[in-house]
């Protein structure tokens, strides 16, 4: 995004979401050019946690009651299924450290058939958060342009490296999730890094500090599986133009946007 659609963004901080993504579609700003074919890019406005949710799996935290469901709605792989397979809802928070992203996530069935994190990892129920810190848009397939990171069920967190192989990013997002039936509540924390990530050197590597009113590309998505060799469904938060839908893990530019936005209390400490 450039700096001009990051202060419009900002500038209509205070409206309604359909009119900055109105406002940005008429003046062709960044990411925003192109809509005509493309759906627009959702925004949701993450409030900041004055105090950040323990990561446990439970959404008792005080950060979680200020912040808004979205659904996880859009069938991107797989046939139409019936709530009891899948539904999913998902809220973010962020500090200057990390985003947290809390999922609810209705599946009948949690399979983890792949003893190993590194093998077909997108066939096992996981949760999948797309993240482009500098809200480029554009190909991140073998890059760190932008990040999808798998989130298995055993914690391990998995995205592609440059050698095109999986690779493993435990140290960047952490989770913990509780189960009451079908229902499973995810809770992650997610550090942001660059699109300098220096995958040789891992340790010389720092998250990047997180700022209200900088935009952030990010989607959710939801890996089904039930009893397949391979995943039944693939379920994300934002629409995606044309019949392959499988698109986040490639195209930073279907993510939706994220706007972290201060909260008074957070204002008057600065
Ligand atoms: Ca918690
Ligand atoms: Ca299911
Ligand atoms: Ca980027
Ligand atoms: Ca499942």
């Amino acid at each position: 995004m450039t700096t001009w659609s990051a202060q419009v963004l900002a500038l209509v901080g205070s409206w309604k979401e359909d009119a900055a993504t109105v406002l940005l579609g008429v003046l062709g700003l960044g990411a925003f050019a192109g809509a005509k074919t493309a759906p627009a890019r959702p925004i949701y406005r993450a409030v900041q946690a004055v105090a950040a949710p323990v990561v446990d799996g439970r959404a008792t935290d005080a950060c979680w009651a200020k912040a808004a469901w979205r659904p996880l709605d859009q069938r991107w792989v797989g046939p139409a299924t019936k709530p009891g397979d899948f539904a999913g809802r998902y809220k973010v928070v962020w500090t200057p450290a990390r985003l947290y992203v809390l999922a609810e996530i209705t599946d009948d069935k949690l399979v983890d058939t792949h003893a190993s994190p590194l093998d077909k990892w997108w066939d096992d129920d996981c949760l999948e958060i797309f993240v482009d810190p500098d809200h480029s848009g554009g190909e991140h397939q073998y890059n760190y342009n932008a990040w999808a990171y798998h989130v298995a069920l055993d914690g391990h967190v998995v995205d592609m490296g440059r050698n095109q192989q999986g690779r493993l990013f435990d140290s960047h997002v952490q989770s913990r999730h509780t189960q009451a039936g079908r229902v499973t509540t995810w809770e992650t924390s997610v550090a942001l890094y660059a699109d300098s990530y220096d995958e040789t050197r891992p340790a010389t590597n720092r998250p990047l500090t997180i700022r209200a009113n900088q935009p952030i590309g990010f989607a959710l998505a939801y890996c089904d599986n039930d009893a397949s060799a391979e995943r039944e469904n693939f379920f994300g938060s934002v629409p995606i133009a044309g019949t392959d839908k499988n698109r986040g893990w490639i195209d930073a530019g279907v993510f939706g946007t994220l706007l972290p936005v201060g909260t008074p209390a957070a204002a008057l400490a600065r």
